[in-house]
């Protein structure tokens, strides 16, 4: 064993910096459990990869320590398909807010979910659009009144978890970033999971949403367990019967292994792309021919 390996990963080695966030708000809760699993995993940083749309959410991927991409909004997931791609051996997690993954990235977060490639994607949901100064996004329940729903938010909300199941994802749960060490446990199986993983994070905004409080969710806020042999439609039924009764369900819902999209799509799914032999096959020539 090399030096080098003999070296123990503490959650501080993956702090790039001191986060900015507001006092008290709930990212700061999904820091620090981000920096226990990654610890408890022993992943090393120059094989890890973070990437994050816009959003206060998204300053996480410059606060680890780690390869990170800032990308444009709601273009999280086809830069961690393509950084996969090209090397399959790093480990890459996703961030993203309730409006970067349930907005404007809803379809690229759908048929990631279906695609199944070995990501994980954690959303850090605050039920409002905190870097633009609190207006209503798709998770806001109705009635919130912001500078853009002056009379109330007149629709339903989207619950990322429900629709992560039924589009294919492979491991859905909720967390909450009030309970640091509860969400490392998740994000822990969440990033050992081989295959799509999807972390839906209640993280309350404690400056520009003042109807979601840490109190607010701590009075709903309901662990759902004993869900392992279930289908997604029990587990979807369940859940929606949950929240009928007004209560939120955190916990592990749902873990399946299944072949990955890399397993799919690459001839090498071992290997970096880089190392790998790309001359072109025979075929290649003869498709050429063809439009020459
Ligand atoms: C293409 C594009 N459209 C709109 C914006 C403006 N914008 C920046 S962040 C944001 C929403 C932030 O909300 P969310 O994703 O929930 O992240 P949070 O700040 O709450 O963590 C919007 C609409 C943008 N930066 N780029
Ligand atoms: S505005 Fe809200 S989401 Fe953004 S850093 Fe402050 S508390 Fe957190
Ligand atoms: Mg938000």
């Amino acid at each position: 064993m090399s030096p080098v390996t003999e070296v123990k990963l503490t959650p501080r080695i993956y702090e790039a910096k001191k986060p900015g966030w507001c006092p008290g708000c709930g990212d700061y809760g999904i820091f620090a459990a981000i920096k226990m699993a990654l610890s408890e995993l022993q992943i090393r940083p120059h094989e890890l990869v973070s990437v994050a749309g816009i959003g206060c959410s998204g300053k996480i991927s410059d606060y680890i320590y780690c390869y990170s991409v800032h990308t444009l909004h709601g273009r999280v997931m086809p830069v961690m398909l393509g950084i996969k791609l090209a090397n399959p051996k790093l480990t890459v997690i996703g961030f993203s807010g309730d409006g970067d993954a349930f907005a404007i990235g809803m379809s690229h977060f759908i048929h990631m979910a279906r695609r199944n490639p070995d990501l994980t994607y954690i959303i850090m949901d605050n039920q409002i659009y905190g870097l633009t100064k609190g207006q209503y996004s798709p998770t806001s329940n109705p009635g919130m009144r912001t500078g853009s729903s002056p009379y109330g938010s007149k629709e339903e909300p989207i619950d990322g978890a429900a629709v992560a199941l039924s589009a294919g994802a492979t491991f859905v749960a909720r967390g909450f970033s009030g309970d640091p060490k509860g969400l490392k446990e998740i994000f822990v199986k969440a990033i050992r999971h081989r295959g799509f993983s999807v972390v839906d994070v209640i993280s309350p905004c404690v400056t520009f949403n003042r109807i979601n409080t840490y109190d607010w969710y701590r009075q709903r806020i309901t662990p759902v367990e004993g869900l392992e042999n279930k289908s997604r439609a029990e587990i979807l039924e369940h859940l929606m019967r949950v929240k009928a009764q007004g209560k939120i369900p955190v916990g592990i819902f749902y873990e399946e292994n299944t072949r990955t999209y890399e397993e799919e799509v690459l001839l090498n799914p071992e290997e970096p792309m880089a190392l790998q032999d790309l001359t072109p096959r025979e075929e290649f020539w003869d498709l050429v021919e063809i439009y020459r």
